[in-house]
């Protein structure tokens, strides 16, 4: 009971920390959040009040360390192309180098993805000069798969503009589908073999029911809005991702890391805070979901802190639903 109480605690509590993406590296556990400002900004569907400008690392020897902040790896002053908000990063190991994947606004204001590398987990990381041609919208994952192939999963709705690129190229007045119509899917990729950029066009994931019905847009409680996460479990790939509007973190599975995927249920019941994002990994023989809440500070969108809990499957290779305050 102690361990798992202390497992809801923020993981750090010195600063604000917000969509973790956890992987084992070196046998430890670094997880790759955004840094949310110490700031009181008004909420609105844009997502203005999330300013982040840098990215720290985190990390714990294991389980029972203390969580060690490795400090500013990365900051929007060192990167030419950015303009502003820093949001939820991932990391990958590929090549004897560790990769950091961050989304933020160009010049023009529209989201872009970028790559830095480093020689080590812990930073501090290089940008690239330019952001990943053909790179838009947020939220990139990165599954470096069994046969060493890697994949590129990103798209938000609202402020992370994925509705104004359904044409394939940016429409600042694009609006999402009817309700009745098929949800926007997030995008894939796969990278190249230098991690730098993609290696086609990335292509939409589709989203079914277990009839192979189209999850639709109007479906709130299953259609995805952002933060999608990849892992496999069994052979299987698990596509995870949050409602958004309904606060949850829910699942589907595939047979192939481009889908499509059969929705399965739900991993995580809302959190204090109007986001949920979140990541799973497996640490020696158990897995773990890493996700935020809005505790910290006292509920605040903008101010959030990172946790975790273990993640169990049913013997079907389900997930079991996870109450956060339970
Ligand atoms: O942290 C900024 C944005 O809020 C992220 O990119 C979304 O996933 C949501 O958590």
């Amino acid at each position: 009971m102690d361990e798992i109480v202390k497992q809801k605690e923020p993981l750090v509590k010195h600063i604000y920390t917000a969509d973790p993406s956890a992987h084992v590296f070196e046998g430890k556990i670094y997880i790759y959040p955004s840094h949310d400002l110490d700031e009181d900004i008004a909420s609105n569907d844009n997502g203005d009040q999330y300013m982040m400008e840098d990215y720290h690392v985190l990390s714990l020897n294991d389980l029972n360390s203390p969580c060690i902040d490795h400090g500013e790896v990365l900051h929007m002053k060192d990167v030419p192309w950015v303009s502003k908000q820093m949001w939820a990063p991932d990391a990958a190991y590929k090549n004897n180098t560790y990769y950091l994947y961050f989304p933020a606004r160009d010049k023009d204001g529209i989201f872009r993805i970028g790559v830095a590398t480093s020689t080590s987990p812990s930073g501090p990381f290089t940008a690239q000069k330019e952001p990943i041609p053909g790179s838009f919208s947020i939220d990139p994952a990165v599954l470096v798969d069994d046969d060493n192939r890697a994949y590129i999963y990103f798209g938000g709705l609202w402020g992370g503009q994925l509705e104004k690129w359904q044409t394939g190229s940016f429409n600042p007045n694009g609006e999402g589908p009817d309700a009745s119509a098929p949800a926007l899917g997030p995008r894939v990729a796969e990278l190249s073999d230098d991690m730098l950029t993609f290696k086609e066009t990335p292509v939409e994931i589709s989203i079914v029911d277990e009839d192979g019905n189209p999850i639709l847009a109007g479906d709130e409680e299953r259609r995805y809005f952002e933060g999608p996460w990849m892992h496999k479990y069994n052979g299987k790939y698990y596509l995870s991702y949050s409602t958004g509007t309904t606060h949850t973190i829910v699942y589907a599975v595939g047979d192939n890391p481009k889908g499509p995927f059969v929705f399965k249920g739900k991993i995580l019941t809302p959190v204090v805070g109007w986001t949920t994002h979140h990541s799973i990994v497996q640490y020696q023989d158990k897995w773990y979901l890493f996700y935020h809440d809005s505790s910290l500070s006292g509920g605040h969108d903008n101010k959030r802190c990172v946790k975790f809990t273990e993640l169990k499957y049913n013997d079907d290779g389900t997930i079991q639903t996870i109450d956060p305050y339970k």
